[in-house]
């Protein structure tokens, strides 16, 4: 009815407003990509502006990637499951999750996962750097198994694919412009860009996405990415949302040290 109107109205009346329901307050975290150490900065930012703020119902989502490229991804599991135990926390499966569990699996996606930074996650875990560079593909496999403890891989597992909180929906990638939002295939919701980013129309809900870097977290009208790309810019991004207000909590590493810093 409102849409109806609006066409009618044409550009005299504004777009509506996406919001979360009273009461309610949620974080979205991107892609970690092994940066440890920037999300230990962010989940005591985080901590610290929630309870700055008033009392709500709050979701932490966790976009997916949290493994590969970055040098700790067994440590950024262990902080993300630490972190569920102690309040909500939903983390969505991203490619990189799907590649590390079928690469444990079968030996022909172990080569390209470790190209596309699945060695360094390996090498988190208690793997000998000299064994593994003599390891062919199927000792790779012997050795990952070996070292990664099976409560990480139940935990990985476990991801989500989506999560929908009042106007906004949540996912790794994007959606596929045309499909329903309760419609969409796994792998463009883990795997997308192109048409998803240029597509300008309404999704059906305020698409909250990481997967593609940008420089600065990207605000369009129909969608928001906030992969700022951790692993190599040092730059990881929680966007906080509570009724039609939204704002940024940024953890930057330099000189070795990381910093949080509050935008609204
Ligand atoms: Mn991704």
């Amino acid at each position: 009815m409102f849409s109806r109107l609006r066409q009618f109205l044409g550009a005299a009346l504004p777009a509506p407003t996406a919001a979360i329901p009273a009461g309610q307050r949620v974080y979205a975290v991107g892609d970690i990509h092994g940066r440890a150490d920037l999300f230990e900065a962010l989940i005591a930012a985080i901590e610290a502006d929630d309870a700055a703020r008033r009392p709500a119902a709050t979701t932490v989502i966790l976009l997916g990637d949290l493994i590969d490229r970055g040098p700790d991804s067994a440590g950024v599991l262990r902080r993300a499951r630490d972190w569920q135990q102690r309040r909500p926390v939903r983390i969505l499966m991203g490619n990189h999750e799907e590649m590390f569990l079928a690469a444990l699996r079968k030996p022909s996606v172990m080569g390209p996962f470790l190209r596309f930074g699945g060695r360094e996650t390996l090498l988190s875990y208690p793997i000998d750097p000299a064994a593994y560079s003599r390891a062919g593909i199927e000792e790779v496999i012997e050795l990952a198994q070996a070292a990664i403890p099976q409560a990480d891989i139940d935990f990985v597992s476990g991801f989500e694919d989506q999560v929908m909180i009042g106007d906004y929906h949540f996912v790794h990638a994007g959606v596929r412009p045309g499909i329903a939002l309760g419609d969409q295939k796994i792998g463009d919701l883990r795997w997308i860009r192109e048409p998803f980013l240029d597509h300008a129309d309404d999704f059906g809900a305020v698409v909250v996405h990481g997967h593609t870097i940008t420089d600065r977290p990207d605000f369009r009208t129909n969608r928001i990415g906030i992969d700022t790309g951790a692993y190599s810019s040092g730059r990881l991004t929680a966007l906080g949302l509570e009724g039609t207000t939204r704002w940024l909590l940024t953890a930057e590493a330099s000189d070795g040290a990381v910093r949080v810093r509050t935008e609204d």
